[in-house]
Protein backbone atom coordinates (compact mmCIF):
# COMPACT_ATOMS: atom_id res chain seq x y z
CA UNK A 1 0.00 0.00 0.00
CA UNK A 2 2.69 2.20 0.86
CA UNK A 3 4.25 1.48 -2.66
CA UNK A 4 0.85 2.27 -4.19
CA UNK A 5 0.79 5.47 -1.98
CA UNK A 6 4.89 6.42 -3.18
CA UNK A 7 3.96 5.76 -6.84
CA UNK A 8 1.10 8.23 -6.92
CA UNK A 9 3.15 10.83 -5.65
CA UNK A 10 6.25 10.51 -8.04
CA UNK A 11 3.35 10.33 -10.92
CA UNK A 12 2.14 13.34 -9.92
CA UNK A 13 5.35 14.78 -9.68
CA UNK A 14 6.64 14.04 -12.72
CA UNK A 15 3.39 14.77 -14.31
CA UNK A 16 3.91 18.31 -13.34
CA UNK A 17 7.34 18.45 -14.69
CA UNK A 18 6.20 17.52 -18.04
CA UNK A 19 6.23 21.03 -20.42
CA UNK A 20 4.20 19.72 -23.28
CA UNK A 21 1.94 17.40 -25.08
CA UNK A 22 5.28 15.17 -26.01
CA UNK A 23 6.26 14.73 -22.77
CA UNK A 24 2.84 13.97 -21.21
CA UNK A 25 2.78 11.44 -23.75
CA UNK A 26 6.04 10.21 -22.72
CA UNK A 27 4.95 10.23 -19.11
CA UNK A 28 1.72 8.15 -20.30
CA UNK A 29 3.79 5.40 -21.77
CA UNK A 30 5.87 4.80 -18.60
CA UNK A 31 2.84 4.82 -16.51
CA UNK A 32 0.11 3.19 -18.39
CA UNK A 33 2.10 1.76 -21.40
CA UNK A 34 2.67 -2.44 -21.42
CA UNK A 35 5.22 -2.17 -19.35
CA UNK A 36 4.31 0.65 -17.58
CA UNK A 37 4.72 1.55 -13.86
CA UNK A 38 1.01 1.01 -13.38
CA UNK A 39 0.46 -2.11 -14.81
CA UNK A 40 3.14 -3.29 -13.23
CA UNK A 41 1.23 -2.42 -9.56
CA UNK A 42 -1.77 -3.65 -10.88
CA UNK A 43 0.06 -7.40 -11.22
CA UNK A 44 0.97 -7.02 -7.43
CA UNK A 45 -2.56 -7.80 -6.89
CA UNK A 46 -2.39 -12.14 -7.83
CA UNK A 47 0.99 -12.24 -6.00
CA UNK A 48 -0.71 -10.86 -2.63
CA UNK A 49 -2.46 -13.07 0.17
CA UNK A 50 -6.03 -13.02 0.02
CA UNK A 51 -6.72 -11.12 2.94
CA UNK A 52 -4.98 -8.00 1.55
CA UNK A 53 -6.32 -8.38 -2.27
CA UNK A 54 -9.43 -6.55 -1.71
CA UNK A 55 -7.94 -3.59 0.12
CA UNK A 56 -5.15 -3.21 -2.04
CA UNK A 57 -6.86 -3.67 -5.32
CA UNK A 58 -9.42 -0.69 -4.33
CA UNK A 59 -6.20 1.49 -3.64
CA UNK A 60 -4.63 0.62 -6.89
CA UNK A 61 -7.80 1.44 -8.76
CA UNK A 62 -8.12 4.54 -7.01
CA UNK A 63 -4.91 5.59 -7.64
CA UNK A 64 -5.18 4.50 -11.33
CA UNK A 65 -8.60 5.97 -11.46
CA UNK A 66 -6.66 9.75 -9.65
CA UNK A 67 -3.64 9.50 -11.92
CA UNK A 68 -5.91 8.87 -15.52
CA UNK A 69 -8.17 11.94 -14.56
CA UNK A 70 -4.66 13.85 -13.46
CA UNK A 71 -3.43 12.45 -17.03
CA UNK A 72 -6.23 13.97 -19.17
CA UNK A 73 -6.54 17.31 -17.65
CA UNK A 74 -2.54 18.13 -18.10
CA UNK A 75 -2.43 17.06 -21.82
CA UNK A 76 -6.13 19.31 -22.39
CA UNK A 77 -4.15 22.10 -20.44
CA UNK A 78 -1.46 21.68 -22.89
CA UNK A 79 -2.99 21.45 -26.12
CA UNK A 80 -5.08 24.66 -25.03
CA UNK A 81 -2.12 26.36 -24.15
CA UNK A 82 -0.15 25.18 -27.73
CA UNK A 83 -3.53 26.61 -29.67
CA UNK A 84 -3.04 29.55 -27.60
CA UNK A 85 0.77 29.81 -28.45
CA UNK A 86 0.26 29.67 -31.81
CA UNK A 87 -2.44 32.26 -32.53
CA UNK A 88 -0.37 34.58 -30.69
CA UNK A 89 2.83 33.93 -32.49
CA UNK A 90 1.54 33.40 -36.01
CA UNK A 91 0.12 36.20 -37.79
CA UNK A 92 -2.41 34.45 -39.65
CA UNK A 93 -5.53 35.86 -37.53
CA UNK A 94 -8.58 33.39 -37.93
CA UNK A 95 -10.95 35.65 -36.86
CA UNK A 96 -10.60 37.94 -40.41
CA UNK A 97 -13.67 37.12 -42.55
CA UNK A 98 -12.53 35.29 -45.58
CA UNK A 99 -11.70 36.62 -49.09
CA UNK A 100 -15.26 36.21 -51.31
CA UNK A 101 -15.05 34.76 -54.88
CA UNK A 102 -16.10 37.14 -57.29
CA UNK A 103 -17.71 35.79 -60.30
CA UNK A 104 -16.91 37.19 -63.75
CA UNK A 105 -19.29 37.87 -66.35
CA UNK A 106 -19.01 38.98 -69.97
CA UNK A 107 -19.20 42.75 -70.75
CA UNK A 108 -22.62 43.52 -71.95
CA UNK A 109 -20.53 45.19 -75.61
CA UNK A 110 -19.07 41.34 -75.64
CA UNK A 111 -22.18 39.70 -75.03
CA UNK A 112 -24.26 41.87 -77.94
CA UNK A 113 -21.67 41.03 -80.48
CA UNK A 114 -21.35 37.10 -79.52
CA UNK A 115 -24.97 37.34 -80.29
CA UNK A 116 -24.40 39.28 -83.48
CA UNK A 117 -22.00 36.49 -84.93
CA UNK A 118 -24.47 33.70 -83.61
CA UNK A 119 -27.25 35.33 -85.62
CA UNK A 120 -24.76 35.83 -88.62
CA UNK A 121 -23.31 32.37 -88.67
CA UNK A 122 -26.76 31.04 -89.17
CA UNK A 123 -26.94 32.67 -92.32
CA UNK A 124 -23.91 31.68 -93.79
CA UNK A 125 -21.66 34.48 -92.63
CA UNK A 126 -17.81 34.07 -91.70
CA UNK A 127 -16.14 36.51 -89.08
CA UNK A 128 -13.59 38.50 -90.15
CA UNK A 129 -11.07 40.49 -88.52
CA UNK A 130 -9.47 43.79 -90.13
CA UNK A 131 -7.22 46.17 -88.20
CA UNK A 132 -8.29 49.49 -85.99
CA UNK A 133 -5.33 51.27 -87.46
CA UNK A 134 -5.83 52.19 -91.26
CA UNK A 135 -3.84 54.14 -94.37
CA UNK A 136 -6.20 56.87 -95.23
CA UNK A 137 -5.96 55.25 -98.53
CA UNK A 138 -8.08 52.42 -97.17
CA UNK A 139 -10.52 54.09 -94.64
CA UNK A 140 -11.53 57.17 -97.46
CA UNK A 141 -9.94 56.56 -100.94
CA UNK A 142 -10.79 53.24 -102.27
CA UNK A 143 -14.08 53.60 -100.65
CA UNK A 144 -15.17 55.80 -103.32
CA UNK A 145 -13.47 59.24 -101.56
CA UNK A 146 -10.74 60.90 -102.73
CA UNK A 147 -8.83 63.33 -100.86
CA UNK A 148 -11.19 66.81 -100.63
CA UNK A 149 -14.23 64.92 -101.14
CA UNK A 150 -16.51 66.60 -99.20
CA UNK A 151 -18.20 63.40 -98.10
CA UNK A 152 -14.91 62.66 -95.77
CA UNK A 153 -16.87 65.81 -93.41
CA UNK A 154 -19.08 62.45 -92.04
CA UNK A 155 -16.46 61.15 -90.40
CA UNK A 156 -14.95 63.59 -87.73
CA UNK A 157 -10.87 61.69 -87.70
CA UNK A 158 -8.14 61.23 -85.06
CA UNK A 159 -5.18 61.42 -87.59
CA UNK A 160 -1.55 60.00 -86.06
CA UNK A 161 1.55 62.00 -86.34
CA UNK A 162 2.23 59.25 -89.24
CA UNK A 163 1.30 61.64 -92.50
CA UNK A 164 -1.76 59.37 -94.29
CA UNK A 165 -2.46 57.19 -90.84
CA UNK A 166 -5.65 57.13 -89.34
CA UNK A 167 -7.80 55.67 -86.77
CA UNK A 168 -10.40 53.69 -88.59
CA UNK A 169 -13.53 55.85 -88.45
CA UNK A 170 -15.74 52.83 -89.59
CA UNK A 171 -15.14 48.87 -90.52
CA UNK A 172 -15.58 49.81 -93.87
CA UNK A 173 -11.84 49.82 -94.91
CA UNK A 174 -12.23 45.97 -94.11
CA UNK A 175 -14.69 45.34 -97.08
CA UNK A 176 -11.60 45.89 -99.12
CA UNK A 177 -9.09 43.88 -97.13
CA UNK A 178 -11.81 41.05 -97.58
CA UNK A 179 -12.03 41.60 -101.54
CA UNK A 180 -7.99 41.61 -102.20
CA UNK A 181 -7.71 38.54 -99.98
CA UNK A 182 -10.40 36.74 -101.57
CA UNK A 183 -9.08 36.93 -105.16
CA UNK A 184 -12.50 37.45 -107.48
CA UNK A 185 -14.00 34.61 -104.90
CA UNK A 186 -17.90 34.75 -103.70
CA UNK A 187 -17.47 36.63 -100.19
CA UNK A 188 -20.06 36.59 -97.09
CA UNK A 189 -18.37 38.10 -94.30
CA UNK A 190 -18.79 40.22 -91.50
CA UNK A 191 -16.24 42.43 -89.82
CA UNK A 192 -16.38 43.39 -86.06
CA UNK A 193 -14.35 45.71 -84.44
CA UNK A 194 -13.58 48.86 -82.37
CA UNK A 195 -13.96 52.68 -84.26
CA UNK A 196 -12.70 55.73 -83.62
CA UNK A 197 -14.18 59.17 -84.39
CA UNK A 198 -13.73 62.47 -82.84
CA UNK A 199 -16.96 63.46 -82.42
CA UNK A 200 -18.35 65.35 -80.00
CA UNK A 201 -19.58 62.98 -77.30
CA UNK A 202 -23.57 62.33 -76.15
CA UNK A 203 -26.29 60.15 -75.04
CA UNK A 204 -25.82 58.64 -78.60
CA UNK A 205 -22.15 59.52 -79.71
CA UNK A 206 -18.94 57.98 -78.14
CA UNK A 207 -15.34 58.48 -79.53
CA UNK A 208 -14.87 54.88 -79.80
CA UNK A 209 -17.51 52.06 -80.15
CA UNK A 210 -18.19 48.90 -82.19
CA UNK A 211 -19.27 48.54 -85.34
CA UNK A 212 -20.35 45.32 -87.27
CA UNK A 213 -19.24 45.93 -91.24
CA UNK A 214 -21.40 43.10 -93.30
CA UNK A 215 -19.92 42.53 -96.98
CA UNK A 216 -21.69 39.95 -99.52
CA UNK A 217 -20.30 39.90 -103.18
CA UNK A 218 -21.66 37.56 -105.84
CA UNK A 219 -23.45 37.05 -109.43
CA UNK A 220 -26.40 38.39 -108.85
CA UNK A 221 -27.07 39.95 -105.43
CA UNK A 222 -29.83 42.29 -105.22
CA UNK A 223 -31.01 44.91 -103.19
CA UNK A 224 -33.91 42.47 -102.15
CA UNK A 225 -31.20 40.56 -100.13
CA UNK A 226 -29.87 43.10 -98.88
CA UNK A 227 -33.41 43.84 -97.32
CA UNK A 228 -33.86 40.27 -96.38
CA UNK A 229 -30.58 39.67 -94.40
CA UNK A 230 -31.03 42.73 -91.95
CA UNK A 231 -34.77 42.39 -91.60
CA UNK A 232 -34.20 38.57 -90.61
CA UNK A 233 -31.35 39.73 -88.46
CA UNK A 234 -33.54 42.73 -86.50
CA UNK A 235 -36.23 40.23 -86.26
CA UNK A 236 -33.91 37.80 -84.28
CA UNK A 237 -31.94 40.43 -82.50
CA UNK A 238 -34.90 42.45 -81.35
CA UNK A 239 -37.91 40.18 -81.68
CA UNK A 240 -40.87 39.67 -83.57
CA UNK A 241 -42.30 42.84 -81.48
CA UNK A 242 -40.09 45.50 -82.50
CA UNK A 243 -40.42 47.57 -86.00
CA UNK A 244 -37.79 48.11 -88.53
CA UNK A 245 -37.58 51.15 -91.13
CA UNK A 246 -35.37 51.20 -93.74
CA UNK A 247 -35.41 54.78 -95.10
CA UNK A 248 -33.10 55.81 -98.47
CA UNK A 249 -29.37 57.72 -97.06
CA UNK A 250 -26.08 58.62 -98.72
CA UNK A 251 -23.15 56.86 -98.49
CA UNK A 252 -20.56 57.71 -100.75
CA UNK A 253 -18.95 53.86 -100.92
CA UNK A 254 -22.93 52.93 -101.92
CA UNK A 255 -25.15 53.43 -104.37
CA UNK A 256 -27.78 53.51 -103.48
CA UNK A 257 -27.88 53.67 -99.92
CA UNK A 258 -30.01 52.84 -97.16
CA UNK A 259 -30.54 53.49 -93.15
CA UNK A 260 -32.26 51.33 -90.69
CA UNK A 261 -33.70 52.16 -87.28
CA UNK A 262 -35.71 50.71 -84.59
CA UNK A 263 -38.03 51.88 -82.65
CA UNK A 264 -37.67 52.76 -79.11
CA UNK A 265 -39.21 50.87 -76.44
CA UNK A 266 -42.59 52.44 -76.44
CA UNK A 267 -43.04 52.06 -72.83
CA UNK A 268 -39.48 54.15 -72.10
CA UNK A 269 -40.05 57.23 -70.39
CA UNK A 270 -36.73 58.18 -71.81
CA UNK A 271 -38.19 57.65 -75.68
CA UNK A 272 -38.16 61.28 -76.95
CA UNK A 273 -35.20 62.62 -75.34
CA UNK A 274 -33.08 59.67 -76.87
CA UNK A 275 -35.06 59.59 -80.42
CA UNK A 276 -35.41 63.39 -80.77
CA UNK A 277 -39.08 63.03 -80.85
CA UNK A 278 -39.05 60.60 -83.72
CA UNK A 279 -39.55 57.18 -81.26
CA UNK A 280 -36.56 55.65 -83.80
CA UNK A 281 -32.56 55.07 -83.54
CA UNK A 282 -30.63 54.53 -85.86
CA UNK A 283 -28.52 51.16 -85.75
CA UNK A 284 -26.72 50.96 -89.31
CA UNK A 285 -25.87 52.24 -92.69
CA UNK A 286 -26.03 49.91 -95.94
CA UNK A 287 -26.25 49.91 -99.17
CA UNK A 288 -25.38 48.30 -102.61
CA UNK A 289 -21.44 48.05 -103.17
CA UNK A 290 -20.48 50.70 -105.58
CA UNK A 291 -18.76 49.98 -108.75
CA UNK A 292 -15.72 51.86 -108.14
CA UNK A 293 -15.20 50.05 -104.66
CA UNK A 294 -15.83 47.05 -106.35
CA UNK A 295 -13.06 47.99 -108.84
CA UNK A 296 -10.61 48.95 -105.58
CA UNK A 297 -11.18 45.61 -104.12
CA UNK A 298 -10.20 43.86 -107.39
CA UNK A 299 -13.70 42.56 -108.71
CA UNK A 300 -15.39 43.30 -112.23
CA UNK A 301 -18.66 45.21 -111.50
CA UNK A 302 -19.64 44.11 -114.81
CA UNK A 303 -19.63 40.32 -113.60
CA UNK A 304 -20.62 40.76 -109.42
CA UNK A 305 -22.72 42.91 -107.67
CA UNK A 306 -22.70 43.19 -103.90
CA UNK A 307 -24.42 44.45 -100.75
CA UNK A 308 -22.59 46.06 -97.57
CA UNK A 309 -23.94 47.33 -94.05
CA UNK A 310 -21.97 48.63 -91.21
CA UNK A 311 -24.24 48.46 -87.66
CA UNK A 312 -23.64 49.62 -84.32
CA UNK A 313 -23.84 47.28 -81.56
CA UNK A 314 -23.81 49.69 -78.83
CA UNK A 315 -26.80 51.30 -80.26
CA UNK A 316 -28.39 47.93 -80.62
CA UNK A 317 -27.97 47.15 -76.78
CA UNK A 318 -29.62 50.87 -75.91
CA UNK A 319 -32.70 49.91 -77.50
CA UNK A 320 -32.69 46.46 -76.41
CA UNK A 321 -32.58 47.42 -73.09
CA UNK A 322 -33.57 50.91 -72.99
CA UNK A 323 -30.00 52.31 -71.85
CA UNK A 324 -30.92 55.95 -71.71
CA UNK A 325 -26.99 56.77 -72.18
CA UNK A 326 -23.75 55.30 -74.60
CA UNK A 327 -21.31 56.49 -72.42
CA UNK A 328 -22.02 53.97 -69.59
CA UNK A 329 -20.83 51.48 -71.72
CA UNK A 330 -17.24 52.45 -71.39
CA UNK A 331 -17.62 54.07 -67.59
CA UNK A 332 -16.65 50.49 -66.20
CA UNK A 333 -19.19 51.59 -63.35
CA UNK A 334 -19.67 48.13 -61.81
CA UNK A 335 -23.35 49.06 -60.81
CA UNK A 336 -24.22 49.24 -64.15
CA UNK A 337 -21.95 46.15 -65.90
CA UNK A 338 -23.42 44.16 -63.14
CA UNK A 339 -27.03 44.30 -64.08
CA UNK A 340 -26.37 42.24 -67.72
C1 LIG B 1 -20.87 54.24 -91.45
O1 LIG B 1 -19.96 54.20 -90.63
C2 LIG B 1 -20.78 53.43 -92.71
N1 LIG B 1 -19.44 52.90 -92.85
C3 LIG B 1 -21.82 52.33 -92.67
C4 LIG B 1 -21.96 51.61 -93.97
C5 LIG B 1 -21.26 50.42 -94.18
C6 LIG B 1 -22.78 52.11 -94.98
C7 LIG B 1 -21.36 49.77 -95.38
C8 LIG B 1 -22.88 51.44 -96.17
C9 LIG B 1 -22.19 50.30 -96.38
P1 LIG B 1 -22.46 55.64 -89.94
O2 LIG B 1 -21.51 56.73 -89.68
O3 LIG B 1 -23.88 55.99 -90.09
O4 LIG B 1 -22.07 54.84 -91.23
O5 LIG B 1 -22.33 54.56 -88.75
C10 LIG B 1 -22.98 53.33 -88.82
C11 LIG B 1 -23.53 52.93 -87.47
O6 LIG B 1 -22.50 52.96 -86.48
C12 LIG B 1 -24.59 53.89 -86.95
O7 LIG B 1 -25.85 53.55 -87.43
C13 LIG B 1 -24.48 53.69 -85.45
O8 LIG B 1 -25.22 52.53 -85.07
C14 LIG B 1 -23.03 53.42 -85.25
N2 LIG B 1 -22.33 54.65 -84.85
C15 LIG B 1 -21.89 55.64 -85.64
N3 LIG B 1 -21.30 56.60 -84.94
C16 LIG B 1 -21.37 56.24 -83.64
C17 LIG B 1 -20.94 56.84 -82.42
N4 LIG B 1 -20.29 57.99 -82.40
N5 LIG B 1 -21.19 56.16 -81.27
C18 LIG B 1 -21.84 54.98 -81.31
N6 LIG B 1 -22.25 54.38 -82.41
C19 LIG B 1 -22.04 54.99 -83.59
Amino acid sequence: MDELKALEQQALAALAQAADETKLREWNTEYFGDSGKMKAAMGQIGKLPKDQKAAYGAEANRVKAALTAAYEAALKEAKEKALQASLTSNPYDVTLPGRPRTRGRLHPATQILRQIYAIFADLGFQIYRTREVETDKLNFEDLNMPAHHPARDMWDTFFTTTPGVVLRTHTSPGQIHVMKESGGKPIRVILPGMCYRNEAISTRSEIQFHQVEGLVVGEGVTMADLKGTITAFARRMFGPERQVRIRSSYFPFTEPSIEVDIDWPKDDPNRDRLTKGTGWLEILGAGMVHPNVLRAGGYDPDKVTGFAFGMGPQRMLMLKHAIDDIRLFWQNDLRFLRQF
